[in-house]
């Protein structure tokens, strides 16, 4: 569109090829020389809605560009939590890398259902940008179809200390929760079974649980337990 514009008026001009050398890529294609930031905006991890006292899954990232969108590194960000409900963040500094891209990570309070953290740069004259997560008690329990062939929901999220229970909805057809990762050790499997029947995990460490029925390929679920 532009860009492409903008390259054919390079090939055909030999006095515009000088200024097509150097200077930004005004698309964010190729290599350019970053002048001065003079635009910060939101690049990540906002809006996310997650649980009270939990790392949020992704990281708040902002990019830092100059008047003709070239990224610039070294830009300082300092982040905070907006008031002392809002959680921590992790780091509070962090530094603008090759791709003009600064992160950190909230881990939220314990009870405000919309938190937020403010990203502010060192450079003159940029807009401090606000990111809002939402949070929300987590569950204390789950419940997980066992269907032909496939685990509904094929995500869920427990608190520590919470039961999931997998009720197969299968009929005949036997199947099987065998874990394949996560937090050591991993819980025990069930056996294989059919229709009718139901099994049970227990989990007291945080992390992500990955499992999969033995029998058939792509019946695949995960478990995520919070805090
Ligand atoms: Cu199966």
């Amino acid at each position: 569109m532009t860009v492409r514009r903008w390259d054919r008026v390079c090939l055909v001009g030999v006095g515009v090829l000088v200024a097509c050398g150097g200077g930004g890529d005004g698309g964010g294609t190729g290599p350019c020389t970053p002048g001065a930031a003079t635009q910060l905006v939101k690049s990540g991890g906002d809006q996310q809605d997650w649980y009270f006292s939990n790392a949020l899954p992704s990281p708040y990232s902002v990019t830092a560009r100059d008047a003709n969108s070239c990224a610039v590194p070294g830009v300082v960000v300092t982040w905070a939590p907006a008031t002392a409900e809002d959680g921590s963040v992790s780091p509070t500094q962090s530094t603008t890398n090759a791709s003009g891209v600064a992160t950190t990570t909230h881990t939220l309070g314990a009870s405000a259902t919309t938190q937020t953290v403010t990203a502010t740069a060192s450079t003159a004259g940029l807009p401090i940008l606000m990111f809002a997560a939402h949070a929300a008690a987590p569950p204390t329990s789950g419940a997980v179809a066992v269907n032909n062939n496939f685990f509904s929901p094929s995500s869920i999220v427990v608190q520590t200390g919470g039961t999931v229970t997998w009720t197969w909805n299968s009929g005949l057809t036997p199947h099987n929760v065998t874990y394949t990762g996560g937090p050591a050790p991993l819980p025990s499997n069930s056996t294989t079974q059919a229709g009718g029947t139901s099994f049970s995990t227990t989990f007291t460490n945080v992390g992500q649980y990955t499992y999969h029925c033995t029998i058939h390929a792509g019946m695949d679920g995960n478990v995520t337990v919070v805090h």
